[in-house]
């Protein structure tokens, strides 16, 4: 077996490791982070489970940090009570970014993971199943439930050969983009293998699991070595090792072959991950921000090395260097040795170890801008500017653009870049919270501000449906599309009625207004609907618009099965190019659909009464998801099985 099947098959709580069947697993440790986790609460209350049945469950407060009013410490508040009361640990803000912190203190080998973030399978690093999923999934896990998933298919991505100097994990995994797009991975885990995964420590194997979910995969993984015993015992952790790998035999249903020595530094230009090319190729492209940090790049070891590159130098003048290191055990250990001065000193400008920039929580940019970053998204409008140009790179080559002006091979920079694994990390968890005890839970009173509004709840399944076509869009369409999220609507994450004022509105700002006054309707769209973050927002919002039905050439994992969570029909185009055939404003019905879904049908036909012709779409639902879609969602299934 390869890695992934021995954790997946020491999980496997129903069905049968076979590519494309669903399977259930068994779930060690669960993560929210605070604009999932407060919706992700309130249906672990709305389900009635009283304590968590995980072995490790962290609620982290890390995304919405930026508090310009009472709503973000109101949601802080709600998390750390409500977390306190069932059972979970707190991470608090000023501790770190929820997927840095669980790879230093938290993961273990061999376990299972499942978070409510995309960015969920940085855990990988460690040899752990680590999925990310939407909030509704996580709680139902954190009651002990098994996970079900679609079995993915294993990707060996065979590494050999060592990065040459001033080449990153970064550019291992831009062009793992570059090769397979962003929605290379689906249905897939990505998993590394050969002499190549030796030569790169934890926090590289990190960079390259998390940026995993750009490829669209369940994960990604690596094994479990004695670079990871390393890692560990330096944590002051040893005690959580076992080593994990590939049987000798193992096989794969994909093979990708990567010559780490032959590789480059790599920029993904905007707007997608996957628009890679070399950055000799892209040519000197003038900075005007260069920002440094988030879940992908924020390490000790990416860190000490943009440190060493500023050592000494300015930073361009007209450049704004941002530097958010990841975590506080990060950040402590650059101050304590001195890099944060020689950082200081060039010119940067520290933010606190959160999420920041990468989700548009400030350091948005100028008008027109360039901006070089670290991170892993460069969504049309994320950074919170929808004219500027958002650039992934490395953390050495965005710091060398940050001394030059412009975008910048670091392999030529005048640095000691051979930055050693500390023997020891800082170990101070003072910032994470036990929960009360199961004794003195009943009196652990919850906390919630008035920012806190109900979820919204689907209905059955109707015996036929109608409505038009809201909105046709696109291939790629991403949840920051559906749902976006910056400084400005993050505080609104407990808020769906103010969230639904936005829906779609950078795809086509008149939306929401129609919605609603077309009381609900169909979305259609292209491939890969609904790629990116794992926010159910994304669904629970259509939802609130009373959309019915997703019609697309094809679905993002996460967000097909927040889809089905919530009771929204996801279809696809039994003859894709039927898209053609329908416009904007199309009315449609599917009539008996309650008894088509019922009978187990792949097939339902769709009338479209405006143009007068009727196309079969595909349904592949899974037994218990064509229950989800009867019920209305997976709150009203469990509630009507525990009646
Ligand atoms: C992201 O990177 O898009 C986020 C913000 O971390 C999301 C979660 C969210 O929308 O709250 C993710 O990746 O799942
Ligand atoms: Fe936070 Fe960005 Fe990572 Fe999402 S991708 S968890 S917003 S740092």
């Amino acid at each position: 077996m390869n890695v992934t099947q021995k954790i997946l098959a020491a999980h496997l709580v129903s069905g049968e490791l076979t590519c494309g069947s669903e399977i259930s697993i068994r779930i060690d440790q669960t993560l929210t982070q605070d604009s999932t986790g407060t919706m992700a609460y309130l249906q672990f209350e709305a389900m009635g489970t009283k304590r968590v049945k995980t072995e490790r469950s962290m609620a982290y407060i890390d995304h919405n940090t930026l508090q310009t009013g009472f709503e973000n410490a109101d949601d802080h508040k709600y998390i750390t009570t409500v977390a306190s009361k069932h059972g979970i640990y707190l991470s608090k803000p000023g501790n770190g970014i929820c997927h840095q912190v669980q790879l230093e203190r938290i993961g273990i080998p061999g376990k299972t993971l499942l978070g409510s973030d995309s960015h969920t399978p940085t855990g990988g690093a460690l040899g752990m199943i680590a999925i990310g999923a939407g909030g509704l999934d996580v709680a139902v896990a954190m009651g002990g439930a098994p996970y079900y998933l679609s079995c993915p298919g294993v990707v060996n991505v065979h590494l050999t050969g060592k990065l040459s100097r001033g080449v990153a994990a970064k550019d291992v995994i831009l062009e793992v983009l570059r090769r397979l797009s962003v929605k290379g991975g689906v249905g897939k885990v990505m998993e590394y293998t050969g002499e190549g995964v030796q030569t790169l420590s934890i926090p590289e194997r990190a960079t390259i699991t998390n940026m995993g979910a750009e490829l669209g995969a369940t994960t990604s993984v690596f094994p479990s070595d004695e670079i990871t015993r390393q890692f560990l015992r330096a944590q002051g952790r040893e005690q959580d090792f076992s080593p994990l790998s590939a049987d000798a035999d193992a096989t794969y249903d994909q093979l990708v072959e990567i010559d780490l020595s032959a590789l480059v530094p790599m920029v993904a230009l905007p707007h997608m991950p996957d628009n890679v090319q070399t950055v000799k190729a892209a040519g000197q492209i003038k900075a005007d921000q260069v920002c440094i940090g988030s879940c992908t790049n924020s390490s000790y070891l990416d860190m000490m090395r943009v440190a060493a590159i500023l050592k000494g130098k300015t930073v361009h003048p007209d450049v704004s260097l941002v530097i958010a290191p990841g975590s506080r055990q990060v950040l402590s250990m650059l101050s304590a040795n001195g890099a944060l001065h020689d950082m200081i000193e060039a010119g940067a400008r520290i933010t606190e170890t959160a999420c920041g920039f990468c989700i548009g929580m400030g350091q948005s940019p100028a008008t027109d801008a360039v901006s070089i970053r670290t991170n892993n998204r460069n969504f049309f409008g994320r950074s919170g500017t929808k004219s500027a140009g958002i650039f992934l790179v490395s953390c050495e080559t965005a710091a060398a653009t940050a001394l030059t002006g412009v975008l910048t091979d670091p392999r030529g920079v005048d640095a000691n870049l051979d930055v050693d694994m500390p023997e020891t990390f800082f170990q101070n968890d003072n910032l994470i919270l036990a929960p009360v005890s199961a004794a003195d839970a009943p009196d652990a009173v919850v906390v919630r501000g008035p920012n806190i509004k109900p979820f919204p709840q689907a209905q059955a399944l109707e015996e036929s449906i109608s409505g038009k076509v809201l909105l046709k869009m696109e291939d790629n369409i991403t949840t920051d599309h559906i749902m976006p999220s910056d400084s400005s609507l993050l505080p609104f994450r407990s808020n769906i009625p103010k969230l639904s004022e936005h829906c779609l509105a950078p795809v086509d700002p008149t939306f929401p207004a129609r919605a609603k006054a077309e009381g609900g309707g169909f979305l259609l769209a292209g491939q890969n609907y609904g790629q990116g973050s794992s926010r159910e927002h994304a669904a629970l919002v259509p939802l609130y618009l009373k959309i019915r039905g997703v019609i697309a050439k094809s679905f993002a994992r996460i967000h097909q099965a927040n889809l089905i969570n919530n009771g929204i029909l996801p279809l696809t185009f039994e003859n894709e190019a039927d898209y053609d055939r329908f416009d904007q404003a199309d009315v449609l019905t599917f009539k008996d659909v309650q008894a088509l879904v019922r009978s187990g049908a792949q097939l339902i036909p769709v009338t479209n009464e405006t143009k007068g012709f009727t196309v079969n779409l595909n349904i592949s639902l899974s037994e218990r998801e064509r229950s989800m879609i009867l019920a209305g969602g997976l709150i009203n299934m469990i509630a009507a099985a525990n009646k």
